[in-house]
């Protein structure tokens, strides 16, 4: 039933493994402490689940409840639209928006579902190219204009286009910035405006990319963006990539903000639904030896 984001946790198992080399039936506090500081986990939880385990035998059963207790606030309820369902990727430069994008298409053709793709990163040099690249593998219609245009349009553009055709989907790709860039946060607020003024209620999904190998440090930028654009989930990119899957525990209980995908690799497969009962198992699993009941 479990192992779905052992790939992605690899190398987060591997440092776990500095701390504890072999797997236990229980660990002390300090290796607690230690597995958690070492996968990237916030000191401002860390010091929360210490707190509240009393024992200093640490068992499965007892941080797990504590583990699984980060995601409280984040199940998903989708809400009510009329299709196409209109989704806008955004995130910083490099984060993983183009590739998600393909994952998700891939995703929802294997659904049977009707995808297109609007390339409204205009503003970084072959950002379209890559798009129609992944377009072309998947099989998926795209809309894009020139480099410089307005992304707006472009959104705009491929939502007409979807309603008059029946589309299921539309994925809006982005182009990749920082809170501080002003101009750019204007232009992602305008593409908002103008994907309802397309499609009333669009987009429907406004989804941030997190890059995983940046841990911690990706929660401050994602509250930047919400406070840009009222982020409505986030995809975690990279994780195969790192040993700070821990801070996925941290992004979910800081942000309130319900973790939809798990990024695990380069290829258009390579994307898990998230559950949180899987990915506590599947990091536990690191740790703890299964008892027999
Ligand atoms: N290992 C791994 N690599 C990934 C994953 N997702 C994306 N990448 C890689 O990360 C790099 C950046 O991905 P892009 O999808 O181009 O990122 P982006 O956010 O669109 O970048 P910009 O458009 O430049 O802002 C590429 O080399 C991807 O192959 C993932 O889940 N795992
Ligand atoms: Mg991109």
């Amino acid at each position: 039933m479990f192992g779905f984001f052992k790939k992605g946790l690899a190398r987060t198992a591997d440092a776990i493994k500095t701390i504890v080399p072999k797997k236990k039936i229980a660990i002390s506090k300090d290796e607690l402490e230690n597995i958690l500081l070492e996968s990237d986990v916030h000191y401002d939880l860390i010091e929360k689940i210490l707190n509240e385990i009393p024992y200093d035998e640490v068992k499965r059963q007892h941080i797990e409840s504590k583990l699984l207790a980060c995601f409280n606030w984040t199940y998903y309820d989708e809400k009510e639209f009329t299709a196409p369902k209109v989704q806008l990727i955004i995130g910083v430069n490099g984060a993983g928006k183009t590739t998600t994008i393909a994952k998700l298409s891939q995703k929802y053709l294997n659904e049977n579902k009707k995808v297109i793709l609007g390339a409204a990163d205009t503003f970084r040099a072959a950002a379209i190219e890559q798009l129609t690249r992944w377009a072309d593998k998947i099989g998926v219609p795209i809309v894009a204009t020139q480099q410089g245009h307005d992304p707006s349009a472009v959104a705009y553009d491929a939502i007409t286009s979807a309603k008059a055709k029946n589309f299921d989907h539309v994925l809006i790709d982005t182009a990749g910035r920082l809170h501080t860039q002003t101009n750019l946060a204007n232009e992602l607020k305008k593409i908002v405006r103008i994907c309802d003024k397309a499609h009333s209620g669009a987009p429907h999904e406004k989804i941030l990319i997190l890059d995983g190998t940046q841990g911690n440090s990706a929660i401050d930028q994602a509250r930047a963006f919400n406070e840009m654009v009222d982020i409505d989930a986030i995809i975690i990119t990279k994780l195969d990539g790192t040993a700070k899957g821990g801070s996925v525990f941290s992004i979910a209980y800081a942000l309130e903000i319900p973790i939809i995908y798990i990024g695990m690799g380069e290829t258009a497969d390579d994307l898990i639904a998230f559950d949180k009962h899987e990915f506590v198992n599947d990091f536990l699993d690191a740790i703890f030896v299964q008892e027999e009941s």
